[in-house]
């Protein structure tokens, strides 16, 4: 990558209505991940490795946690050459929230104007993925692009959800449909579509043309409107991830990755692939990490029983005679003998009673599974208490047992 100019803008402000109950107190890039992430870390990580360090963070929706969580993990930690900047929204442009990811940054069109960068990225929040931008940036470059759109084939039932692309061997753009009903097949991979991972990067100049334009034509969102209006008369290219991306960190990988995780059983699902021997997706590479909280509190304590491919948060505490396989425990959970879990995730703070037993559940954080209680057995009886996904997994909600605090 030359030496480009670039300011990042997050867009961290979506609500993830389909991921209920976990976002009905925190926004979706606030929501956990892993054993020690929330779904945010993923695209600040991603960016400052790629040594993009002005970065904007817009946040909306339930904010709070969200908040919280950047100042804890981003603003005190250790590589402060980057400066992440959470913006509110503050009403400049009159008297509305941010409408789309569009409006979102075109209120805040002060900020491109006081950096005058060379090209500004826009990325979403909530996406768990390993990416060199700087590939990315230099396919723009390389094709003389005003935008370019991140891209990935995914399974057409699921192209649903996303942006779909219709693009020439070269990446070109041709046709850029938002959420179709019937989404167009890649020619030469019928059984995919060609995706937007959300997140583009674009010339400042074309920029700021484009949310002058959309602010005159009431447009808010950029895969619903810019983007569409854009092929038309500027050279829109698609950066395919899925070829493109070269994981430039071997030996630790040799693969990409990209997961959407917009429901309960797509967040489920991903869980599984930090897991294993080889994981699909492994968190652990020292020439690309992945940052988080600074959290300073104890390691992991096992005082007996059969803990089976599973990753143990920082303060998890294993009594005797437990049974733990395939599960996720995050911070300073407490497992009391004999508990059984199973496929599980389990978010900080949850205390499981004696011989408690789960399976294919979910955990929010600060609840206190009474001893004995069976959770995720029968999917009826689990219905009456909690959420239960179209895919069968139990969600506990946050602090809906009872509060949780360590004595
Ligand atoms: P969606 O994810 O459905 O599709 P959206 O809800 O706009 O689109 O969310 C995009 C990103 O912007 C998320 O990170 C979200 O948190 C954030 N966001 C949403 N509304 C916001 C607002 N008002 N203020 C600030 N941030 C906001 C988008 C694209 C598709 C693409 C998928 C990939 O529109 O074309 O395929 O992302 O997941």
């Amino acid at each position: 990558m030359q030496t480009e100019r670039i300011i990042a803008f997050v867009m961290a402000g979506g609500q993830g209505s389909r991921l209920q109950p976990l976002t009905t107190a925190r926004s979706k890039p606030s929501v956990p991940f892993g054993s020690r992430y929330r779904m945010v870390d993923f695209v600040l990580s991603n960016l400052v490795n790629s040594q993009i360090q002005t970065i904007y963070l817009l946040v909306q929706y339930k904010s709070q946690s969200l908040i919280e969580h950047v100042r804890k993990a981003w603003s005190l930690s250790p590589m402060l050459q980057h400066f992440i900047t959470v913006v509110p929204p503050q009403m400049l442009s009159g008297e509305h929230w941010f409408q789309g990811t569009a409006d979102a940054v075109n209120q805040n069109i002060n900020l491109i104007e006081e950096h005058r960068p060379d090209l500004v990225a826009v990325f979403g929040a909530d996406h768990v993925y390993r990416m060199d931008v700087r590939q990315m940036v230099d396919f723009h470059r390389q094709n003389q692009a005003d935008i370019t759109v991140a891209a990935l084939p995914v399974p057409l039932a699921e192209a649903t959800s996303f942006g779909v692309i219709a693009a020439d061997p070269q990446g070109r753009v041709l046709a850029f449909e938002e959420k179709p009903a019937h989404p167009t097949p890649m020619p030469e991979r019928p059984t995919h579509a060609f995706a937007s991972m959300g997140n583009y990067l674009f010339d400042t100049q074309v920029l700021l043309e484009a949310l002058h334009e959309a602010q005159k034509n009431g447009e808010t969102d950029f895969g619903g409107h810019v983007l569409p209006r854009l092929l038309r008369t500027h050279r829109l290219f698609a950066y395919d991830f899925a070829t493109n991306e070269i994981p430039n960190i071997q030996p630790y990988e040799d693969r990409v990755y990209w997961r959407d995780v917009g429901t309960i059983d797509a967040y489920f699902d991903a869980h599984k692939d930090v897991l294993g021997a080889e994981p699909v997706f492994d968190v652990f590479n020292p020439l690309w990490p992945i940052y988080s909280s600074g959290y300073q509190g104890p390691v992991a304590r096992v005082l007996g029983g059969e803990v089976r491919n599973s990753l143990l948060g920082a303060g998890t505490l294993i009594h005797e005679g437990c049974k733990i396989t395939n599960s996720i425990l995050r911070r300073e959970a407490v497992i009391e003998e004999g508990a059984v879990v199973e496929d599980c995730v389990i978010m900080d703070f949850v205390r499981i009673g004696r011989g408690a037993r789960l399976r294919r559940a979910i955990v929010d954080r600060h609840n206190h599974i009474e001893a004995g209680d069976s959770i995720g057995f029968d999917e009826a009886v689990d219905r009456e208490r909690f959420h239960v996904s179209p895919g069968g997994v139990t969600v506990v909600s946050e602090g809906q047992i009872s509060y949780f605090a360590r004595d």
